[in-house]
């Protein structure tokens, strides 16, 4: 369960906090400017109220659910974070280890402290592997084929980001990789070796700047299903629009996401446009969500508005940073026994009796 000390994943952060360098806490848990869409996705959940049935069987209850297909223990992904040797020094590995141990799916971001070949030799299940265009494009497509060729099973192209959201708190800490980590998926990369992280701000924005692709449109979206026989999901979206082309564009998913309020402060929390995004899908193709989601009932709210499944993001570094692998794969039990709860409650036995009347109930 959860390290000692902490009650539920808000308890975790302030446990979290006190191991964590000033420098790595301030970059994990900021948003972007006044922080405003990190604040609003954790609060928009919990103004859905759950309108519970009564009087239904709930003695056995079954979380698990399917995502593209691959069978996952319960609908809680581990988003893609990047950096995580920051929190502990086993770094992604023991991410995946929990994510493996818990019977998910772990979304590796395509800047890790660790190679992609080493996290899924590592994987107990499977690997998702989340990706950055670099202006780089040769080095784009060689990075999705080591991804492929390491066992990754999907995808995941961050649309979210042309350039790196500005965080206040990591230009006032100048953030930078401390000495011995380092961005690894690109460390053999000519031109690449160099990046320091290091700058008179953020580094990791100035790393943006320099390396990554702002000229990127829905036209490389084939360009990406061109590369990879790997199914395609697109994260970053709030947009029914958007949501609707990214099915004409042939993605098998789509991640409704403001990258934890981290982008452009003032996007709607993803709770408030999940539902519109979904009717817009029609089950077309799948729908994750992230953003906010700290309590089992947030899963089940999700679920409620037509989401697959959720990927939780900060928890899991808070996991991290107090426990390791314990406390990543203790972040997800106890998700886990709060839905259990939560659907028993709400009168659900399975996650398909998760369905839209629980938030919008039929009327007289
Ligand atoms: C992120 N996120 C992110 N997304 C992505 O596509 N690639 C990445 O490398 C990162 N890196 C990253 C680092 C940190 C420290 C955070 C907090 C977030 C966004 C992430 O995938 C996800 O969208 C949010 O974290 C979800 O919100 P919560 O669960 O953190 O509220
Ligand atoms: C972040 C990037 C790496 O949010 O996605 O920090």
């Amino acid at each position: 369960m959860l390290p000692e000390g902490a009650l539920n994943l808000q308890e975790l952060e302030q446990l979290a906090r006190e191991k964590l360098t000033a420098m790595a806490y301030a970059y994990y848990a900021s948003g972007a400017l006044d922080e405003l869409t990190l604040r609003e996705n954790v609060a928009a959940w919990a103004r859905l109220p759950i309108h519970y049935r009564v009087l239904v069987d709930v003695s056995a209850r079954d979380l698990s659910t399917t995502v593209l297909g691959a069978r996952v223990s319960m609908p809680v992904l581990v988003a893609p974070t990047a950096f995580h040797g920051l929190a502990c020094s086993d770094g992604e590995l023991a991410t995946v280890r929990a994510a493996g141990g818990a019977g998910t799916i772990m979304c590796l971001s395509s800047l890790s402290n660790t190679r992609v070949e080493e996290v899924c030799a590592a994987a107990g299940g499977p690997v998702w592997f989340q990706l950055y265009v670099y202006r780089d494009r040769a080095a784009t497509e060689a990075l999705v084929r080591r991804a492929e060729a390491a066992g990754a099973s999907a995808i995941v192209l961050t649309v979210d980001a042309p350039l790196l959201g500005r965080r206040e708190r990591d230009v006032r800490n100048e953030f930078h990789l401390p000495e011995g980590l380092r961005v690894e998926n690109m460390s053999a990369v000519a031109g690449h070796a160099e990046v320091a992280l290091r700058s008179a701000s953020s580094g990791l924005a100035a790393y943006f700047k320099e390396k990554l692709d702002p000229s990127l449109t829905w036209k490389d979206v084939a360009w990406l299903r061109g590369a990879t026989r790997l199914p395609v999901l697109v994260k970053g979206i709030v947009r029914a629009d958007d949501a609707r082309r990214a099915v004409d564009h042939g993605a098998s998913g789509i991640v409704v996401s403001n990258h934890g309020g981290r982008q452009l402060d003032g996007s709607p929390a993803t709770a408030s446009v999940l539902g519109p995004i979904a009717d817009a899908v029609q089950g077309r193709i799948e729908v994750l969500v992230d953003g906010g989601v700290r309590r089992g009932a947030d899963v089940l709210r999700a679920l409620a508005l037509g989401a697959r499944a959720v990927l939780v993001g900060r928890p899991i570094l808070w996991g991290l940073a107090t426990a390791g692998e314990a406390g990543a794969r203790g972040v997800l039990e106890a998700l886990r026994a709060e839905i259990d709860h939560a659907m028993a409650l709400a009168g659900c036995a399975s996650v398909s009796d998760v369905t839209r009347d629980l938030l919008v109930p039929p009327g007289p």
